[in-house]
């Protein structure tokens, strides 16, 4: 019997693409070229399944486009480059990669709201450009982590894991707002307590956002959020682009309505907000929450996993749209 045949949209381990070659007639894209949508559905004729990693948006334009499509497999936990309305009317399985990621990424939330409250990045910058001449009492003076108050928008399992560090390692206050409350157990086990969103913005020294974007997510922060939080708060977003207002951020940091801001998501990445680049009070990273090299492999084998467990053995092990399943 032939193979079944799938695309890697993007560049990625020698290891992984092994692993698909066990199981698939394999094009990949070893020169990790930027292709066009119309490029992408002409790779797509043929292939029942495709590897993707969040930066290939797949919609209805695309599916009626390619129709022996059956899995699409992103190699991320966040799937809005996924149309999954339009997926599941195609038939077609989407799958993402959770889990594998949380702590990594929880970890990664916690170093940039570090580096942001005590300017670690802007300090780095003055020294590197020899402006270091002499110390001073009130140089880069920043705000404290321990002991102040954690607000946390977006209390899935990274949120969670950003709680967790926050209580039972630095001694933080943390409130959380989310969509729906998490049950007493858990709120117990992060040392959380639920918050509206307003109140949250007043009363935390620290804002971390790690909701999935949605269109409901879209502008969570924007100008009028800012004028709630604190002059002197930091706020942080390793999310996703859009669900801060780019624009509404750079002028609230330019005027010091908020103390500082760190960005590992952009709107229109990889594209920044010019107005960004130019205020020192910010701390930014190129969309790495989850890099680190195993973690990065976890994410790509669940992928595979995936592929493999829908095309070979019908049994995808996250699916997203299990009505898929159902309807086979
Ligand atoms: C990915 C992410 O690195 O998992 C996610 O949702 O944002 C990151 O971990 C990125 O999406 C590329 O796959």
């Amino acid at each position: 019997m032939s193979k079944p045949k799938i695309l890697v949209a993007r560049s990625i381990f020698p290891e992984t693409i092994a692993r698909l070659e066990e199981h698939f007639e394999v094009e990949s894209n070893p020169n990790d070229e930027s292709w066009s949508k119309a490029r992408l559905i002409e790779k797509l004729q043929g292939r029942q399944g495709v590897f993707t990693t969040g930066s290939e948006r797949i919609d209805a334009e695309l599916l009626d486009a390619c129709p022996d499509l059956k899995i699409c497999a992103n190699m991320a936990v966040g799937y809005n480059n996924f149309d999954i309305d339009a997926m599941t009317a195609h038939g077609v399985l989407g799958t993402n990669a959770p889990d594998v990621l949380t702590e990594t990424t929880a970890d990664f939330g916690f170093a940039l709201l570090m580096a942001t409250a005590r300017r670690i990045a802007e300090s780095e910058h003055f020294l590197r450009a020899g402006k270091w001449e002499k110390w001073s009492y009130d140089m880069f003076s920043g705000s404290d982590i321990h002991g102040s108050t954690l607000g946390i928008i977006g209390m899935g399992r990274i949120g969670q894991g950003i709680a967790k560090r926050g209580a039972h390692g630095f001694g933080m206050k943390v409130i959380y707002h989310n969509r729906s409350r998490l049950d007493a157990a858990l709120e117990a086990e992060c040392k959380a307590s639920y918050a509206g969103k307003d109140e949250l913005l007043k009363t935390a020294d620290h804002v971390v956002l790690v909701v999935p974007y949605t269109p409901a997510s879209h502008h969570t922060i924007g100008a009028a959020e800012l004028a709630l939080m604190k002059p002197t708060a930091t706020l942080v977003n390793i999310a996703r682009g859009g669900i801060v207002d780019d624009a509404a951020l750079a002028a609230a940091l330019r005027d010091k309505r908020i103390a500082a801001a760190g960005l590992d998501v952009f709107e229109g990445e990889p594209k920044v907000h010019p107005d960004l680049l130019t205020v020192p009070n910010v701390v930014l990273t190129p969309h790495i929450a989850s890099a680190t090299v195993p973690t990065r492999r976890a994410m790509a084998d669940l992928a595979v996993d995936n592929l493999v467990g829908y095309l070979v053995s019908n049994k995808p092990v996250t699916p997203l749209n299990p009505a898929v399943l159902a309807a086979k």
